[in-house]
């Protein structure tokens, strides 16, 4: 069928709304409905052309809220009408990755996602007969979605999809990667680099593990008040250090904080939120995604003495089994996402997404179809 789509055509370019076309659920697969979809700093990263797995033309999103219309053959868990979330960590439940109980990161369909294509090796996506790629497994920028059935998680119909979609991403990656990654423990000091849509949901995240002190760094000084409101303790305007960021923290700390995050994507800062954390123990979890060719740096004696560099993705979340509890917890305000929603734009402006966070003015658009 005929739907409208926000097409990447070539790097650097605005994103054009087009009739494309989207054949239905081939087995195993699933036809959604988009209702919502937020817009996250990795669109715009891969739309900047700096992501070595970056393909065009593609259809960008993967911050999606959408009903299931129609279900291939085989598919069990799902039927038309179901509230879903679209899952770029999807989980099959059986591959090495999702038995280990080590990981979220299930491999089962992780090479075809990759090349932006189905696990069959197509696309289901085409304009006058000449294929477009898919991008993250999910290519929620379009009025429909096809994907596999494990990349859905089915979620309370009574949560707003254009609220919930941004725990598709944004929200349960900041808390998660606090929470299961980190797994910051009660009193412990923690910092936090880059207050976006990420970076804030880390600040929630040490708030919810009851953590004693929460050092917000930005660039930005328009987001101390919502940091703030999240619950930081304090808001660190990188521009104003007159030293390094990294000596204002551990001067702040007593030799550094226990857990940093790295939220904005910049190899430098990364190396910054490593050495602001304590010897002996301190740990640093690299969130931000950084352009193709970039690599981290430290000396060796930073891991020697007892710092560890970890990363996250989605958080550690398992989508098909936890989300649907991150859901219910926003339902019931242990989580807040409400606060993350700056902007709610028609699909017709959805530039204007990228252009409010390049300008620092956004923390979240919602799209709306
Ligand atoms: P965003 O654009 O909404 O926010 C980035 C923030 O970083 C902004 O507030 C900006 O002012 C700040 N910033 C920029 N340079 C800075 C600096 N030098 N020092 C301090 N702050 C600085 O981005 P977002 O959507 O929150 O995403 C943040 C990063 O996380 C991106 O790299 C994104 O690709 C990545 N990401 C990773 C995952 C994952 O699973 N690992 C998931 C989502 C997003
Ligand atoms: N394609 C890039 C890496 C992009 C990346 O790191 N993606 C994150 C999610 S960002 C969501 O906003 C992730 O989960 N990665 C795990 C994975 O398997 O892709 C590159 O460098 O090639
Ligand atoms: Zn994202
Ligand atoms: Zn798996």
């Amino acid at each position: 069928m005929k739907m409208k789509a926000a097409v990447a055509w070539q790097a650097k370019a605005p994103l054009e709304i087009e009739e494309i076309e989207i054949q239905g659920p081939k087995e195993g697969e699933v036809l959604v409905k988009m209702v919502a979809t937020g817009v996250c700093h990795t669109d715009a990263y891969t739309l900047s052309g700096a992501d070595p797995e970056g393909l065009f033309p593609s259809i960008l999103g993967h911050e999606g809220g959408a009903i299931v219309q129609e279900v291939g053959s085989g598919v069990t868990s799902l039927q038309p009408g179901d509230h879903v979330i679209p899952l770029y960590t999807p989980e099959c439940g059986t591959c090495k990755f999702c038995t280990s109980g080590k990981t979220n990161l299930c491999q089962a369909i992780r090479s075809t996602q990759g090349k932006g294509l189905m696990p069959d090796g197509t696309s289901r996506l085409s304009k006058d007969g000449k294929p477009i790629y898919h991008y993250m497994g999910t290519s929620t920028f379009a009025e429909y979605s096809v994907l596999p059935e494990i990349a859905l998680a089915k979620i309370n119909k009574e949560a707003p999809l254009e609220k919930v979609c941004l725990l598709g991403c944004g929200v349960t990656t900041g808390i998660g990667a606090v929470l299961n990654t980190a797994k910051v423990e009660p009193g412990a000091t923690v910092a936090i680099f880059g207050l976006g849509g990420i970076g804030l949901s880390c600040i929630q995240g040490a708030v919810l593990a009851k953590a004693s002190r929460i050092i917000a760094v930005d660039i930005n000084p328009e987001k101390e008040t919502i940091a703030r409101q999240l619950g930081a303790t304090d808001f660190l305007n990188a521009k104003d250090i007159s030293g390094s960021i990294t000596e204002a923290i551990i001067d702040m700390t007593d030799g550094g904080v226990d857990y940093s995050f790295e939220c904005v994507g910049s190899v430098k800062l990364m190396r910054d939120a490593l050495e602001c954390c304590h010897k002996g123990w301190g740990e640093s979890v690299i969130i931000g995604v950084a352009g193709a060719g970039e690599e981290i740096a430290t000396r060796p004696f930073q891991l020697v003495t007892g710092r560890v560099w970890k990363g996250s993705a989605f958080g550690g979340v398992k989508g098909r089994s936890q989300l649907p509890t991150y859901v219910e917890d926003y339902l019931s305000g242990k989580i807040k996402v409400d606060e993350m929603v700056t902007h709610v734009l028609p699909f017709e402006d959805i530039n204007k997404a990228f252009d409010l966070m390049h300008e620092g003015k956004s923390i979240r658009s919602v799209i709306t179809f």
